[in-house]
């Protein structure tokens, strides 16, 4: 990453595609944990967008995946708005909400790159289509979604898809994942990085493999798309589906030190940061402590 940064910030303040209602704090939760002056007193300048206004939900009644038009609306403005951060070439920087709004993030970007790469933070695999999800909840969705599966006004916002290749994604911290998304998973032969891969194979390794992997793959951008859920709860409590077993604090710094190293990573989001399941705002100031250490923060 360059050691300075035009950071554009944008907040989602979206809970609609889960079930429990607090995650549309989330980015008032991260403003006031200072992710601003954090990542100014690195160097970086930092504009703040503001939030995305998110219309209430309705009744959907021909469709199972919740709050469908809400949900639409919300990620096709964000589509456009992160669009307009990469052609100034700005560094995108979106603040959730829940993860649905991965949708509209790489809806906006990945027609300025002929190949994105993502790194998919999390202990959710978020590739259930409309037919696998046992919840109906779009945030299990936008994996899928951005390959080209699922429901088609999600699939085509901003009139193209599949958004990502699924050789160009790799999951890291999946702990939780549904039958329906391991099949895809074989299927599309995707890199996953489990917990069982990290107890085994010790952080180090895996993001120098992660990072490899991205290069030979030739990517002309990185996408890093973190859910506070691929840490451990014991750290970051304040998320809608904790997962025991996670990422731990430091294991995190140290991947996040390590894409700061290899200068890939061209936008970013920290999403699922619920201050209602919160402590003291712990979720938060762990999403900003990490963007410190991806954004190149020096701890001597
Ligand atoms: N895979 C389940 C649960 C889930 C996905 N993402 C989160 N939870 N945070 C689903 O509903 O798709
Ligand atoms: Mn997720
Ligand atoms: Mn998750």
């Amino acid at each position: 990453m360059n050691t300075s940064l035009n950071i554009t910030m944008i907040g989602v303040p979206m809970d609609l595609g889960q079930q429990r209602r607090g995650v549309d704090m989330g980015p008032s939760a991260i403003r006031y944990a200072g992710v601003h002056e954090r990542l100014e007193t690195i160097g970086h300048t930092v504009e703040d967008l503001g939030n995305i206004v998110i219309e209430p939900a309705k009744e959907e009644p021909n469709t199972k995946l919740r709050n469908l038009s809400a949900v639409l609306k919300a990620n096709t403005e964000l589509a456009n708005k992160v669009n307009e951060m990469v052609k100034e070439e700005h560094f995108p920087l979106v603040l959730g909400g829940d993860h649905s709004i991965a949708i509209g993030t790489l809806a906006g970007l990945s027609d300025h790159y002929s190949n994105l790469g993502v790194i998919w933070y999390d202990a959710h695999a978020d590739m259930n289509t409309s037919d696998t999800s046992p919840s109906g909840n779009i945030h299990g969705m936008p994996l899928a979604i951005s390959m080209g599966l699922g429901h088609d006004s999600l699939v085509n916002i901003r009139n193209y898809a599949p958004k990502v290749k699924p050789e160009n994604i790799i999951i890291i911290g999946a702990r939780s994942v549904d039958e329906g998304e391991k099949e895809l998973i074989r299927e599309k032969g995707i890199k996953v990085y489990s917990m069982h891969e990290i107890d085994r194979l010790g952080m180090t390794y895996i993001m120098q493999d992660a990072i490899n992997y991205l290069k030979d793959r030739n990517v002309d951008g990185v996408h890093l798309s973190l859910d506070l859920d691929g840490i451990d709860p014991i750290y970051t409590p304040g998320v809608g589906t904790p997962v025991p077993g996670g990422i731990t604090y430091r294991e995190s710094h140290l991947a996040m030190e390590m894409l700061h190293e290899s200068n890939l990573i061209t936008s970013a989001e920290f999403v699922e940061v619920n201050p209602i399941l919160d402590e003291k705002n712990q979720t938060a100031e762990v999403a900003v402590a990490l963007m410190g250490s991806l954004f190149g923060e020096k701890l001597v």
